[in-house]
């Protein structure tokens, strides 16, 4: 069940129902592997994992489950998950440990809000979440051919979710250097009408999170009307058109970030072309709870902030990726005008549409939510909508092969650098210490740094200042004519992809007229101070300032 190699430690304590029945076991599963390693600083020391949640400490879950996992670059998650009868999967106290051990709040809750599905014949429209449900009867019990990898979690006597990590692609690739990527995800299957619908959340080791949603099962809707622009006739069976739609998936997300929840911060930023062909930057902090559009040429994004700072506070972003269709019909469904929402938290502000069927004393959709108050000092909530137009072709037929909408929020500023990097090991370039450049004034010179790298990483050269004339290639080659003479005691960086080295390379420039040699033409012109004082005084300074110094001869 567990791909114990996959990870270098997991924890998790939870009711793990039986495949095959509804008996509850419960169990704990605690595997140690290797240790990983941090090299971010020259070094091959061991980085010692350390696990951060315990699984007792997770007292805020209630009755829901706890989950925690870490991940092989020492970063994890910690959070509860229920299953609702309308929503199903909602994830609540959801907290990320980013590489260096550090715990931050995301999420006080995230759940599917709205399954919304609109037919283009405009005579139909579902809202699948209340008026059906994605949880309880309505949800498919799963086997372990459904989770192979995985661990099946129960949930009221049933096999619910699927709880599998993950190590996929390429987190990061360079020239000799690789990292995977490790997610732990979570899904479950729920059944409305004909279509299956599969809940699916993702959360990465890199502090992004993914919900997504897979559609599936069969076709709802046809029309013996065959010659409607509403849809396509499918193979095989001439006198049925199958109908078009649109999915809109409506999540909500009570961001809490960081230590409180009544400090977050929105910031729309757009960078619209102007005239002149520049892309120019605009940024605005709500101050007031908002519906947002998504207009593709403003490369609009979204980020919640922890708290008001100009500097570097930590929060989430949310770009939208998926934005090819978008559904609006304002006159009959407001809401659908917009993509992503803000609102003040209110608990009975659950569902974006159809929301007074199960809490009549509130508003009833997530436009009206939406109604201007001030967003300071108040949890907010933010509303995102992803649509999927959805015409029918061959392929869908018997079964639909499975449609996925999904949208990331990524995290800014919790990582220092990249997370996937935390594991590389790394030495140091070698450089011998060069001996000195010697040229005269107007002498073409060409002299070439030799660097090794015990990794055989690719090597980069760079000087700040060097003698005028003179310059530095990347690949460590010094090329020009030295226009003034003197002597020059310049730091060059010597880098691989994780480290530098800093090496001084000296330059003996003498004049072109007195090519003599500088001892000489400077003993005349300094009289009785001692070149050798000079030099050392050059040196401490060039180190001090690490730039170059010119003494005028
Ligand atoms: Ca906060
Ligand atoms: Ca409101
Ligand atoms: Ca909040
Ligand atoms: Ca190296
Ligand atoms: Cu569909």
């Amino acid at each position: 069940m567990f791909v114990f190699a996959m990870l270098c430690l997991w924890m998790i304590d939870l009711n793990v129902a039986n495949a095959h029945g509804d008996e509850q076991a419960n169990v704990q599963v605690d595997a140690v592997a290797k240790p990983s390693k941090n090299a971010r600083v020259n070094s091959q020391s061991q980085r010692q994992i350390k696990s951060t949640f315990t699984e007792n400490e997770d007292t805020q879950c209630g009755n829901t489950k706890p989950i925690q996992v870490q991940f092989a670059n020492g970063a994890g998650w910690a959070f509860c998950v229920d299953n609702r009868v309308r929503e199903n999967l909602v994830l609540s106290n959801l907290r990320y440990v980013n590489v260096d051990g550090d715990p931050f709040s995301v999420l006080a809750s995230a759940g599917i809000s709205q399954l919304h599905v609109a037919y283009d014949d405009s005579n139909v429209t579902y809202n699948d979440v209340t008026q059906f449900g994605l949880g309880d009867g309505f949800m498919l019990d799963l086997s372990e051919a459904d989770c192979p990898e995985g661990t099946i979690l129960g949930n009221g006597g049933r096999a619910a979710i699927c709880v599998t990590q993950i190590k996929s692609t390429s987190a990061h690739r360079t020239q000799n250097r690789r990292a995977q990527r490790e997610s732990l995800n979570l899904f479950s299957v729920s059944q409305v009408g004909a279509y299956t619908y599969v809940l699916d959340w993702t959360l990465y080791d890199d502090g992004t999170i993914e919900p997504a949603v897979g559609a599936t099962g069969a076709l709802q809707r046809s029309s013996p009307i065959v010659e409607q622009p509403f849809g396509r006739v499918l193979s095989e069976d001439p006198d049925t058109q199958w109908l078009s739609h649109t999915h809109n998936y409506y999540w909500r997300l009570d961001f809490d970030l960081g230590e409180s929840a009544d400090d977050d911060i929105v910031v729309e930023t757009r960078q619209r072309l102007d005239e002149d062909g520049f892309r120019v930057n605009t940024r605005e902090t709500f101050s007031t709870e908002q519906a947002r559009r998504i207009d593709p040429e403003t490369y609009q994004s979204w980020r919640l902030y922890e708290f008001e700072s100009d500097s570097n506070a930590r929060g989430y972003e949310l770009a939208p990726q998926h934005h090819g269709h978008r559904l609006e019909r304002k006159e009959v469904e407001p809401y659908t005008e917009f993509d992503f929402f803000i609102t003040i938290a209110n608990d009975c502000e659950r569902f974006a549409s159809d929301n007074s069927l199960f809490n009549p004393e509130c508003d009833n959709h997530v436009l009206e939510f939406a109604n201007n108050e001030p967003l300071q000092n108040q949890d907010i909530v933010a509303w995102h909508r992803v649509s999927f137009h959805h015409v029918p072709r061959n392929e869908d037929q018997r079964h639909m092969h499975t449609h996925w909408d999904a949208f990331q929020i990524t995290p800014i500023n919790i990582t220092a650098f990249t997370p996937s990097s935390a594991n590389l090991t790394n030495q140091p370039p070698t450089v011998t210490n060069p001996s000195p450049i010697v040229a005269s004034v107007g002498e073409t010179i060409e002299s070439k740094l030799i660097a090794t790298d015990p990794d055989n990483d690719a090597l980069h050269f760079h000087a700040a200042e060097l003698p005028e004339g003179i310059e530095l290639t990347p690949e460590g080659l010094f090329t020009g004519t030295p226009q003034l003479a003197g002597r020059y005691v310049v730091p060059v960086t010597v880098s691989d992809e994780l480290s530098q080295r800093v090496v001084e390379q000296v330059f003996e420039i003498t004049s072109a007229i007195n090519n003599g040699g500088t001892n000489q033409s400077s003993s005349g012109f300094f009289g009785s101070v001692s070149m050798g004082w000079l030099l050392l005084l050059a040196w401490i300074v060039a180190r001090r300032n690490h730039r170059a110094v010119t003494i005028s001869t």
